[in-house]
């Protein structure tokens, strides 16, 4: 029986507005658990990570003038996040980490990705999150754990758990993307990286755009870690997230998506981000978040 480990990743260092790091705890108030174990999954909840500092810790950043913000709190998080998917993937459990804004993937991946030698990412996301420090018009590292773990960014956290580059441009594929900056624009195209945008979905239909993904990175890959960012779907349905976007996925098509990555049995590890209950209709996003969850792993729709 597959064995899932639930790493609640308790962070809202990554972006400016309160109440992201309650994301975990808002998806177990909807039943996150009992749904998973419905389909013959044992789970472990490992309970919540949070950084050791809560309030700001003058630590450096990498540029002169601009600044990663939360730098120290960002770090030291994702150094024990690190550390716990790594134990989760070394143990042969499935890690399943919930947040949390979308900067706890720079831990996530880190953790994950020294146990594999070409792993795939999936980018589920409204968002590419490939800036650095300089690209970025926020300073938020949410808006830069991709770039970070194909080693594009502040040496601490490149380096960050291993010296080793996390994932190699060729094995990514982003899907759902409607919020580009210019320069993660260039990044995707002198990178070659396969990119589904929300036109691309409308005109091909999730099923094909989901296969051809997978048929990308069959072959070439030896693991795949999906990052899924609530964003990705539109703000009608998953309304509590920091930065929603409209003209965004649909529930339907989402869970399709999950079903069809199910089916393929290729994905060996999975982020679900950027749930926030402060900015949520009574907890729908995260409830919308546990059916997508659930669906990637096996449960049947009603
Ligand atoms: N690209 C923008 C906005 C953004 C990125 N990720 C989210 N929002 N969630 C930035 O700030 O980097
Ligand atoms: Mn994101
Ligand atoms: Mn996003």
């Amino acid at each position: 029986m597959l064995k899932v480990d639930i790493i609640g990743a308790a962070t809202s260092f990554g972006q400016p507005k309160l109440g992201v790091d309650l994301g975990p705890d808002a998806l177990r108030y909807a039943n996150l658990v009992e749904e998973i174990k419905s389909v013959d999954v044992e789970v472990n909840d490992k309970g919540n990570i949070y950084s050791d500092f809560k309030v700001d810790v003058p630590t450096h950043s990498s540029s002169e003038d601009k600044v990663l913000k939360n730098y120290g709190q960002v770090v030291n998080f994702n150094e024990k996040l690190a550390a716990s998917a790594d134990e989760s993937v070394a143990s042969g459990a499935f890690p399943l980490i919930i947040g949390g804004d979308h900067s706890l993937a720079i831990g996530s991946l880190a953790g994950i990705s020294p146990h594999y030698n070409n792993l795939g990412v999936i980018w589920y996301d409204a968002h590419a999150d490939l800036n650095d420090i300089n690209t970025s018009p926020s300073g938020n590292v949410h808006g830069m754990p991709l770039a970070i773990s194909c080693g594009i960014g502040d040496e601490r956290l490149v380096n960050l758990h291993t010296p080793d580059i996390k994932v190699k441009p060729r094995n990514i594929v982003l899907i759902g993307m409607r919020d580009l900056d210019e320069g993660e624009k260039k990044y995707i195209r002198d990178e070659n990286i396969l990119m589904y945008t929300m036109e691309d979905i409308e005109e091909k239909g999730i099923s094909t755009v989901m296969t051809e993904a997978l048929e990308y990175l069959h072959g070439k890959t030896d693991g795949i870690h999906l990052s899924l960012d609530v964003d990705a779907l539109d703000p009608s349905e998953t309304p509590g997230t920091g930065t929603p976007v409209e003209n965004g996925l649909s529930l339907s098509d989402t869970i399709h998506a999950m079903n069809l990555l199910h089916e393929s049995g290729s994905v060996t590890s999975m982020d679900l981000v950027e749930v926030n209950p402060l900015l949520d209709d009574r907890n729908m996003t995260a409830e919308k978040a546990v059916a997508i969850v659930a669906a990637f792993f096996g449960k049947e729709q009603k």
